[in-house]
């Protein structure tokens, strides 16, 4: 047996590129094969815990590894993201006239389950953690199905993950992790709503699953792929009390509303949170609106930022590009606004429909979708008319807004937006390692050392001299009307 995530086109066929002539001309920056080592595969080594562990298994990440596809597995597992869906059914075809038996699964399986469905066996929409053990039942007893639709959403009992599957050596960040599924909120842009549908979109594992899983994994440092960290405050709170004093530093997602609401950060930064990626999206109230991000709405990004700040939390922030109402100023705008607040790393994107999303429906309907070119749906190309910039234009902003962003002397100024001489080395070093070292990562990666550079990543993770777990920890004391004191401090649990 087989489970395979292909990688997308770029990453596999590098001597191959895809940039036309113009945008080769404008040096548009292309395939970064650190951002393609940092996590495994997470949702094959979840699915692999439901098969007999006697069975032979193997699990192979296209971006990180060469696929030997001379092989004839029973049954080949493979994921399909929108921008590897043509690798994914090129490889599925080829399994198939091998006489190999094909599942296909995933969020573009889930988008456009027909598509899928020409190149598969057996298609699975939705989350596989109900129907992928059903699938092996049935085929145990000689009648699988051509598709299965995921309705039972809980995550309550889940064998543990196979991680022994994963080839940690070739990845910075071994240990991803996800606690919850879903998000409570409803962005017109985003993947969730088409994902779960039919079901609960928004579900989270029991505490005591998951600070067994956190104490299965080695090491300090871990990152939590979950879409909103905090999006169920109770659930949250327990975990990073249950997380305090296990000595982990961790990374993770979550929006702009969770961060202001009560003592929660607190609590997240005390039990090791140092980096958030923060969907700020846009710094227009009608961008916001239409989007139906409206959790953003009316709330102060600049105390998002002292916040998170004022507990050493590095903030990698989400913008995106050429919503209905941006035109050119949109670039300098929300480049100026992220170097002086000081946000460490930004991800800019390209609006992208999802196929599935109700932005996507939207701009069929109103005939605004110009490719259906999976390959770009990468958030790096324009595939549908904007309505105040030209393609152009819009490409060429994202462009500028990287290249401005992480110019030195942006690094710089963003990191003196800190307060301490230390988190500003930190923020500089940060920025400066993950962007202005691409060869040496590259290199890193070709001799297969990526794991040697962890300790790094956890320096750089640490505390700025025990100043978050102070500041955390106090103000936590404070809202529950303890009073703080040098004494106290001392004799404290935390
Ligand atoms: C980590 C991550 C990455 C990582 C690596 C991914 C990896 N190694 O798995 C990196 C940084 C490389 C990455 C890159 C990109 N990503 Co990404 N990424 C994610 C993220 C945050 C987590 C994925 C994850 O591990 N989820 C947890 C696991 C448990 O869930 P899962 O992988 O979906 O697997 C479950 C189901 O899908 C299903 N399943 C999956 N396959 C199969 C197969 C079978 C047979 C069955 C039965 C079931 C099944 O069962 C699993 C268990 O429930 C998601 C957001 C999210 N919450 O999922 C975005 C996300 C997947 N990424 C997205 C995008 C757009 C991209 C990029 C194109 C864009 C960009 N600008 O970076 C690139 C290209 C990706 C590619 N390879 O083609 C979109 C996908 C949209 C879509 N409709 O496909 C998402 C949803 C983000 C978003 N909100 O828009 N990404
Ligand atoms: S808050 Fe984030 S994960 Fe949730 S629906 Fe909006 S974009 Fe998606």
């Amino acid at each position: 047996m087989k489970l395979i995530l292909p990688a997308l086109t770029e990453a596999a066929s590098p001597a191959f590129t895809r940039l036309s002539n113009d945008e080769l001309a404008r040096g548009r920056p292309s395939w970064r094969p650190i951002k393609y080592s940092l996590f495994p595969p997470l949702g094959l080594a979840t699915l692999a815990a439901y098969l007999d562990p006697d069975l032979e298994i193997s699990l192979h990440d296209e971006h990180v590894e060469k696929l030997d596809l001379d092989d004839r597995p029973d049954l080949v597992v493979i994921q399909v993201y929108i921008t590897n869906a043509y690798r994914a059914y090129r490889i599925a075809d080829h399994y198939r006239a091998r006489g190999s038996y094909v599942l296909l699964g995933g969020l573009h399986v889930t988008s456009l389950p027909d598509e899928a469905a020409a190149h598969a066996d057996t298609i699975f929409i939705g989350p596989g953690e109900h129907t992928f053990p059903q699938f092996l039942r049935d085929l145990a007893a000689g009648s699988p199905q051509r598709r299965y639709e995921s309705s039972v959403r809980t995550l309550e009992g889940l064998p543990p993950i196979r991680r022994d599957l994963i080839q940690r050596h070739r990845y910075l960040v071994p240990n991803s992790i996800v606690v919850s599924r879903g998000c409570p909120h409803h962005c017109s842009f985003c993947y969730k709503d088409a994902f779960f549908a039919g079901g609960r979109s928004f579900y989270t594992q029991r505490v005591d699953d998951a600070l067994a899983e956190i104490a299965r994994l080695p090491g300090r440092h871990l990152y939590f792929l979950d879409d909103h960290l905090l999006g169920n405050a109770r659930f949250a709170r327990d975990l990073f009390r249950g997380m305090k004093g296990m000595g982990r530093v961790f990374q993770g997602a979550a929006t702009v509303d969770s961060i202001l609401r009560d003592d929660l950060i607190e609590e997240a930064a005390s039990a090791g949170l140092r980096s958030l990626f923060v969907g700020f999206e846009t710094l227009s109230s009608s961008g916001l609106e239409a989007t139906g991000k409206r959790q953003n709405l009316g709330r102060s990004y600049a105390e998002v930022v002292r916040r998170l700040d004022s507990l050493g939390i590095m903030i990698n922030g989400s913008f995106v590009f050429g919503l209905d109402g941006d035109d050119r100023d949109v670039f300098p705008r929300t480049v100026e606004w992220a170097v002086r607040s000081g946000i460490t790393t930004a991800t800019f994107h390209i609006l992208t429909p999802y196929p599935g999303t109700a932005l996507f429906t939207d701009m069929a309907v109103r005939d605004r979708i110009e490719t259906r070119n999976w390959d770009l749906y990468d958030t790096r190309h324009v595939v549908y008319r904007p309505s105040h910039l030209t393609p152009r234009e819009l490409e060429c902003g994202y462009d500028w807004a990287y290249e401005s962003f992480y110019r030195w002397s942006s690094i710089a100024k963003a990191a003196w937006a800190h307060e301490s001489p230390k988190h500003r080395a930190k923020h500089f070093f940060y920025s400066a390692g993950w962007k202005k070292f691409e060869p040496a990562w590259d290199l890193v990666i070709r001799i297969k050392q990526l794991s040697q550079m962890r300790p790094l990543l956890e320096a750089v993770l640490a505390p700025v001299a025990g100043k978050p777990y102070a500041t955390a920890d106090r103000r936590l004391r404070q809202r529950r009307g303890i009073r703080w004191s040098a004494r106290s401090s001392s004799s404290a649990s935390c």
